[in-house]
């Protein structure tokens, strides 16, 4: 193999390669685009966050696992965090008490999220697959998978810039979440990408890496898909059978 195939990338070659991957994010997902162009209708909408809900409630669940297989004290007193910011603590209810509000602001109970009566199968499959994945990668791994938030702000902005003029039935009491992730995305991001580009250091290891991602990138594009046939053809599990 040529040279240039087999020497480790720098750091910053490392990190553009990383990056790179921005095209395959779910913000292109055509369920996305129709989102964020406003022409999604109310069950959808409804939809994607009952489903979403279920995501939500994972990641606490995926940083436990994290920081059960990390036994460096310094990387779980950041890591922890993550886990403060979705269940709360005293005084800031969290980030899946917010998803819940945008549960009611979209119309929806908070019952019904919480019974998790609509996630789609290949939503939860997709969903499990990454917290499996956090339960049995090392922590490292783990952590990288979670580097798709390098491009997490730019979509919950533009939730926050198109929802209110294209779905102004939603309570912008709901958009209290999308805000709130927009500066923790921030801050997660910069801790998973130096655990990222201090960990993978030989070029198989960093090739590996951006198969991580990709698994990763899988995972939110696969949800979607599941919530296409089910809101977008309206051809949910099982539609055919009487
Ligand atoms: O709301 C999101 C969130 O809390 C997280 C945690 C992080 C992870 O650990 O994998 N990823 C993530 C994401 C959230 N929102 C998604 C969205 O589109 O609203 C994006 C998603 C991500 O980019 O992984």
């Amino acid at each position: 193999m040529a040279a240039s195939e087999t020497t480790p990338w720098s750091r910053s070659e490392f990190e553009r390669q990383l990056r790179a991957k921005e095209k395959f994010y779910h913000i292109n997902h055509p369920f996305h685009v129709l989102m964020n162009s406003g022409k999604l209708e109310k069950p959808a909408i409804q939809g994607w966050v009952a489903n979403r809900f279920y995501y939500q409630t994972s990641i606490p669940v995926k940083d436990a696992a994290i920081m059960a297989n990390c036994r460096d004290r310094d990387v779980r007193r950041l890591w922890v965090q993550r886990i403060i910011d979705h269940d709360g603590t005293q005084g800031d209810e969290g980030g899946i008490e917010a998803w819940l509000q945008l549960g009611e602001a979209v119309g929806l109970t908070r019952a019904e999220l919480i019974s998790e009566q609509h996630v789609l199968p290949g939503v939860r499959f997709a969903i499990d697959a990454y917290v499996n994945f956090a339960r049995h990668a090392n922590w490292q791994e783990a952590a990288c998978s979670s580097l798709t938030e390098l491009f997490a702000p730019t979509i919950h902005q533009r939730r926050l810039d198109n929802w209110p003029q294209y779905y102004p039935w939603i309570d912008a009491n709901g958009y209290n979440y999308f805000r709130k992730r927009l500066k923790e995305a921030r801050r997660d991001v910069e801790h998973g990408l130096s655990v990222t580009l201090d960990y993978f250091r030989t070029r198989p290891e960093q090739e590996h890496a951006l198969q991580i991602l990709q698994f990763k990138l899988d995972v939110l594009w696969s949800m979607l898909d599941a919530m296409w046939m089910a809101y977008i053809e309206k051809k949910p599990p099982y539609h055919c059978v009487a």
